[in-house]
């Protein structure tokens, strides 16, 4: 047994189906046994990507994403993927490689002080200086990862506790007959230090983790909160991405939703909950609708900047926050109920607290579902505007139609995302990726690899921004190598538009914000994809019909829509 087979073995117990990686000598042993016990290894092509994409998974699967990085530069390319997965509070663990023990801090080869550069960004690290240490070091990590508030761990591994003790001694080079007495010194102290190295490496053994206890609210504060939405006149319940952690109860979140007969606005992972069209799913003017609640329920919502920091929700309103965080549930206004717990699971309870609605806030209901109605005539009206090449609404709102009912959305970008995201209807709970709150421009190509592998009967629609397709398009290569179909439909309006409307509007200088039109679907086609150029309306049913049928043969698929550049002066039509 290697530490790389121990490394392995606990992957193994703790039920994970993929590694996701780019390769590096320093964790070899890590890739190799991994695949000899029948975890696929997805090799990417940055490493970012490869942390993207286990992200991806925890989110749709409700297990623990996994990537192993290499030491230094492999490791430092993954930093703006674990904040991302820190501030989506989306449990991973980040493997990385590291100098042999005995060379730390001496100027070798890709080694710098990881541990002090990953402590802000992760939810638990550490670093193993033995073998016997490498399986309880990463069954803590596991575990560390997905209780309480979720997040990313880091484990550094040496690389001298990976390989076989023969080849480490032989590295080591301790078994020559030493010619001076410093020698020999030295040696002895090598063999010292190689001996604890390896001792009891062999006694470790992988176990299967704990089941999960989840945290629940009181009985006292569930009659509370039902009590006080039974007594509210303008309810709304907000559904964030915390609700959603426990992916595999999706189904049984969603019926308890329903059956609240709340009028909902869902959010993040939670998009897509209710399905493509309910009743009480509200899409639109969420603000206004705040702004007239008397009730304001958050389910695994915080009040940061997507709610304007709290200032949303009317001074008066009274607020119930469900949370896992301390800190997000009181973060900027403090609610009337406040309770630290799972928020999904105290849906699910107070559905069955609550029981049956019986038409209760119809009035205020049809107030909700009347304004929507007005918002989606509006949208439909703009999107039948012509504009130079595709109007934005327009592509959107085919995407939509083309949309089958077993897929999955990725999101990525801004302007032409951002359009997407209140015209595209997922059609089910944990069919959307979005990067969360730290709004990193780049997750898509990690983001969509997860989504195909953990989903490989959905489709799934990567839309990107051009400026933002550029991060991750070499992962076509990857989708390709790993017969992984995806469809990518780049919003090309020849710049990063959503920076540029501002920029041009207050400085009056489009400075830095300005792309070609580049033919991205050509360098899909170098990797081996299949790509398409779209520029007139008319075009666009039949190329999203091919593309899907293209993606249903196992070719990834690359559109390239035309937008035309936004003349900032008429205003942007995707707003
Ligand atoms: C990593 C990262 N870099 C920069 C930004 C700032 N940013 C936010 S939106 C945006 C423009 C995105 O352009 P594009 O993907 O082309 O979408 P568009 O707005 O043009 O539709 C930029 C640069 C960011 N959020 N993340
Ligand atoms: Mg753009």
């Amino acid at each position: 047994m290697t530490g790389g087979d121990l490394v392995a073995d606990v992957l193994v117990k703790q039920g994970v189906p993929y590694l996701f990686t780019l390769c590096g000598g320093h964790i070899s042993p890590i890739l190799v046994s991994a695949k000899q016990r029948g975890i696929r290894v997805i090799d990417v092509r940055d490493e970012a990507t490869a942390a993207f994409a286990a992200d991806a998974t925890s989110r749709l699967t409700g297990g623990v994403g996994v990537a192993a990085v290499t030491a230094g530069p492999g490791v430092t390319n993954t930093i703006t993927a674990i904040k991302n997965a820190q501030l989506a509070q989306s449990p991973m663990v980040l493997l990385g490689g590291a100098t042999a023990t005995i060379l730390k801090g001496r100027g070798s080869l890709q080694d710098i002080d990881q541990m002090s550069l990953f402590e802000p960004h992760v939810k638990w690290l550490g670093s193993c200086e033995k073998v016997r240490e490498l399986v309880p070091a990463l069954e803590q990590a596991f575990e560390e990862a997905r209780h309480g508030v979720p997040g990313p761990v880091f484990l550094e591994c040496p690389v001298d506790l990976l390989y076989e003790e023969r080849l480490v001694r032989d590295l080591y080079d301790v078994d020559k007959t030493p010619r001076s007495l410093p020698e020999k010194g030295l040696q002895w102290y090598l063999k010292r230090h190689l001996n604890k190295l390896f001792a009891g490496a062999g006694k470790t053994r992988a176990e299967s983790p704990p089941s999960f206890v989840p945290v629940i609210a009181t009985r006292g504060e569930r009659r509370r909160t039902a009590a006080a939405i039974r007594k509210a006149q303008r309810p709304i319940l907000l559904v964030g991405s915390q609700a959603m952690l426990h992916a595999e109860r999706a189904d049984q979140i969603a019926a308890a939703v329903d059956r609240l007969g709340l009028p909902v606005y869902l959010s993040g992972m939670a998009r897509g909950l209710l399905g493509q069209a309910h009743p009480r799913h509200m899409r639109h003017n969420r603000r206004v609708a705040l702004k007239e609640a008397d009730l304001v329920m958050l389910a695994g919502v915080p009040n940061d900047l997507r709610l304007d920091y709290g200032r949303h929700i009317r001074r008066g309103a009274k607020v119930i926050s469900v949370n896992l965080s301390d800190h997000d549930l009181t973060k900027n206004r403090r609610p009337s109920i406040g309770m630290l717990a799972d928020p999904g699971r105290l849906l699910e309870d107070l559905a069955g607290e609550m029981g049956d609605s019986g038409g209760r806030w119809s009035d205020w209901l049809e107030t909700l579902r009347q304004r929507d109605a007005e918002r989606e005539q509006d949208i439909a009206q703009r999107a039948a505007q012509e504009t130079e090449y595709l109007n934005p609404l327009y592509l959107c709102r085919e995407i939509d139609k083309a949309l089958d009912d077993d897929s999955v959305l990725v999101a990525d970008g801004g302007d032409f995302v951002g359009t997407a995201s209140y015209t595209v209807r997922p059609r089910g709970p944990l069919r959307w990726l979005d990067p969360g709150v730290f709004g990193t421009l780049g997750v898509g190509g990690g983001f969509a690899l997860g989504a195909k592998l953990t989903r490989p009967s959905a489709e799934v629609w990567l839309l990107y921004g051009d400026g933002s397709s550029a991060y991750s398009l070499a992962e076509f290569d990857t989708c390709v190598r790993h017969g992984l179909p995806i469809i990518a439909v780049i919003g090309n309006d020849a710049g990063w538009t959503q920076i540029a409307r501002e920029q041009v509007e207050i400085l009056g200088d489009d400075c830095g914000t300005v792309l070609n039109a580049n033919d991205y679907h050509i360098v899909a086609e170098g990797y081996g994809g299949k790509g398409f150029k779209v520029d007139r309306p008319e075009d666009v049913p039949g190329v999203l019909a091919e593309a899907k049928e293209i993606a249903r043969a196992g070719t990834p698929v690359l559109i390239n829509a035309l937008l035309g550049k936004t003349d900032f002066r008429k205003g942007s039509i995707s707003m």
